[in-house]
């Protein structure tokens, strides 16, 4: 299968998991610094303040991305190193850093995407409220200015928001990411405020005018009911409700899903309305949909999750990753044409897709042929997709590097390049020359 000319292949990672360097440089505490550090929090104990130490190790990064020869690398920018405190002065050592990152990739003919928010707030800002407040908002906002000025010359691809979803129920209801709320109403609010924040960004953008395009990334899952029975089809479509359209609709139709509206309010939830000003930013024309896709999702009519009334499924003749999730490549195109049916974005990425497994190391060889097929075999997929015409123009692996998997730490490698958390030391795995061949020749055999 050949991708068409011009296609993207990247990779991709986010600030927190790789960058260490916590405090350096007037960096200011972040959430996830914040929750890392409150013990029981991380399942095997640590933390992210060296991580992969790639902010002393960026050049050798980018060399070792030149190398594998993708053309494009996606990142995400720490807001506190930028403003340490949400808000104020910018804190110029913190921005040189993305510079100097910036340089590297130009210099190397690396396309530059930048994701704006990759869940590190300000703490200070948490104290506030955090995102269920407008001044965090309106602290997004004069962020996202100043990064639009001063890098708007050389980034391809900006991102306002990776997996609001995860942000906001992740974060808010379920109490497994930073800040660990567990308030569905909260969460609700969350969900609004930063879908205000996409859309202003968006704005923004447009004013200020720099180069590239701006979108946004969600997690999205096909979701599909164990059984065909009227009431499983109905927790099916709940869930959908839930995770993919709860953030897609008002995005491309200025509403929340109707369906969920109903069901929020038939729970007793208090579900935020949009203003028609509201409905009108939140909607405003953004250049490209980025889609994260891991794996879809199985579900009955149930009691496991209380609010949507869903259990949940793992089919038994499948294949699990590490993380445990469902191996289902045939989710990729299916996933695709449904979004570009419901809801016709210009442009799509898929900004996020790989998978954790374990990796096997025979002498200076990291061996994970588990990896290479899982890799195989989705962008084979995404191929039927492109072929029959769909607008994907890129693909980013998740990740370049094994890095901090959030509340699991240190435990899932999800990277084409093995990571020695002693020494820090990186070796490419197997994976990663396998990559590299896709990526110098467009082609997956
Ligand atoms: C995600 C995150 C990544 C995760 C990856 C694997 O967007 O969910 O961007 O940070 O590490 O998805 O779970």
């Amino acid at each position: 299968m050949q991708f068409p000319q011009g296609f993207l292949f990247g990779t991709a990672t986010s600030s927190y998991q790789i960058e260490g360097g916590w405090k350096e440089d007037g960096k200011g505490e972040s959430i996830w610094d914040h929750f890392s550090h409150i013990s029981g929090n991380i399942q095997d104990g640590s933390v992210g303040d060296v991580a992969c130490d790639h902010y002393h190790r960026m050049k050798e990064d980018v060399a070792l991305i030149k190398e594998l020869g993708t053309n494009a690398y996606r990142f995400s920018i720490s807001w506190p190193r930028i403003f340490p405190q949400g808000e104020g002065q910018v804190n110029q050592k913190g921005l040189d850093f993305y510079q100097y990152l910036l340089d590297e990739l130009v210099k190397n003919d690396i396309q530059p995407v930048v994701t704006l928010y990759h869940w590190d707030l300000p703490q200070a800002l948490e104290s506030k409220g955090g995102w269920a407040n407008q001044e965090t908002v309106a602290a997004y906002l004069k962020y996202v200015k100043i990064l639009f000025q001063t890098l708007g010359d050389r980034v391809a691809l900006w991102i306002t928001h990776n997996e609001p979803w995860v942000i906001a129920f992740m974060g808010h209801y379920l109490g497994e990411h930073a800040p660990g709320k567990k308030d569905f109403n909260l969460a609700l609010r969350v969900s609004k405020n930063l879908l205000l924040s996409h859309g202003l960004a968006v704005q923004s953008f447009r004013e200020v005018g720099p180069v590239g395009d701006i979108g946004i990334s969600l997690n999205l899952s096909p979701v599909h009911p164990v059984s065909e029975s009227e009431e499983d089809i109905k927790a099916k479509k709940r869930y959908d409700g839930f995770l993919n359209r709860w953030f897609l609709n008002p995005l491309f139709a200025e509403e929340f899903p109707s369906d969920m509206v109903e069901w929020y309010q038939k729970k007793g939830l208090q579900v935020p309305s949009l203003s028609k000003e509201e409905a009108r930013i939140i909607s405003l024309p953004f250049d490209f949909l980025g889609i994260n896709y891991y794996t879809r999702t199985v579900v009955e009519a149930g009691e496991d999750e209380p609010v949507l009334e869903v259990n949940f499924f793992q089919p038994q003749k499948a294949e699990y990753t590490d993380m445990g999730w469902e191996i289902y490549p045939q989710g990729m195109t299916e996933i695709v044409k449904w979004v570009e049916e419901e809801y016709r974005p210009e442009k799509i990425y898929i900004t996020e897709n790989g998978v954790a497994l374990p990796d096997v190391r025979e002498g200076n060889s990291i061996l994970d042929p588990g990896r290479i097929s899982f890799i195989r075999s989705h962008l084979l997929d995404l191929s039927q997709a492109i072929d029959t015409g769909s607008p994907v123009s890129g693909y980013f692996l998740w990740s370049l590097l094994d890095n901090f998997e959030w509340t699991l730490g240190f435990s899932k490698r999800f990277g084409i390049i093995w990571v020695d958390f002693s020494t820090l030391e990186r070796i490419p795995k197997e994976s990663y020359f396998w990559y590299q061949k896709v990526a110098k020749t467009g082609k997956v055999e």
